[in-house]
């Protein structure tokens, strides 16, 4: 088991490395990433921004704005350098079904292909609960074999004791789903709650490797 720093790992330079719109532009190589996924303003590029304290994924206020998976690298000429990746989000009602089917496509041959890709960390909004979308995905990662773990988002907006409940009934739900890693992470990246704790789980994935 190796040894890792989550404070040295995650207040490196972190750059962009690059976006894809489909498969063909999707990068090679073979370090170890983590992918975050979810609803359509859930807040994927929020969290990490608040995982890497810098603003370099674009947040905005209107839904459907991440529209390609986007490669956010850290050391790139080093052996430990990890990849996080920001996926488009689903379910955004105002896309084109054509634009739609297109990113559907893109992600699902991105989770269902990559060999370094180590964990994806599923958003959800406990204001939302989980959708029906949600639970597509997650039958999904079922079918690969994708591990996964579900990160509740915006926990700053609900009272403690309704998150519990939403934690509840997905603890329930994820009896039945064998690719989670069951443990749920609640966050607010705008009070930084959890977010810690998330850096710990992906440099536990790390030293693994
Ligand atoms: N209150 C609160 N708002 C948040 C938090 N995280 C994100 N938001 C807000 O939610 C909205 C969407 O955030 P994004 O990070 O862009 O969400 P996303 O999942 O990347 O969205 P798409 O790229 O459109 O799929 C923005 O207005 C954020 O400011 C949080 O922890 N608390
Ligand atoms: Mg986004």
């Amino acid at each position: 088991m190796k040894k890792i720093d989550a404070k040295k790992l995650f207040n490196k330079e972190w750059e962009f490395l690059t976006g894809a719109a489909n498969i063909t532009q999707i990068p090679n190589y073979r370090n170890p990433e983590v992918a975050f996924i979810g609803a359509s303003n859930v807040g994927k590029s929020s969290i990490i921004n608040a995982l890497l304290s810098k603003k370099i994924a674009i947040v905005s206020s209107t839904p459907g704005r991440t529209r390609q998976l986007n490669f956010f690298i850290s050391d790139k000429d080093s052996p430990n350098s990890l990849v996080l990746v920001d996926m488009p989000g689903y379910g955004f009602a105002k896309a084109g079904k054509k634009d739609i089917e297109s990113w559907q496509k893109t992600s699902f041959e991105f989770l269902a292909k990559r060999a370094n890709l180590q964990r994806v960390f599923l958003l959800i909004d406990p204001i939302k609960g989980l959708k029906e979308s949600d639970k597509d995905i997650i039958n999904m990662f079922n079918t690969l074999a994708v591990s996964f773990q579900i990160v509740l988002t915006k926990v700053d907006k609900l009272k403690s004791e309704e998150v519990a409940k939403v934690e509840n009934q997905i603890n329930q739900a994820a009896k039945k789903w064998p690719a989670i890693y069951p443990k749920i992470i609640k966050t607010s990246s705008l009070q930084k709650i959890g977010i810690y704790e998330l850096q710990d789980s992906i440099v536990e994935i790390l030293s693994f490797l």
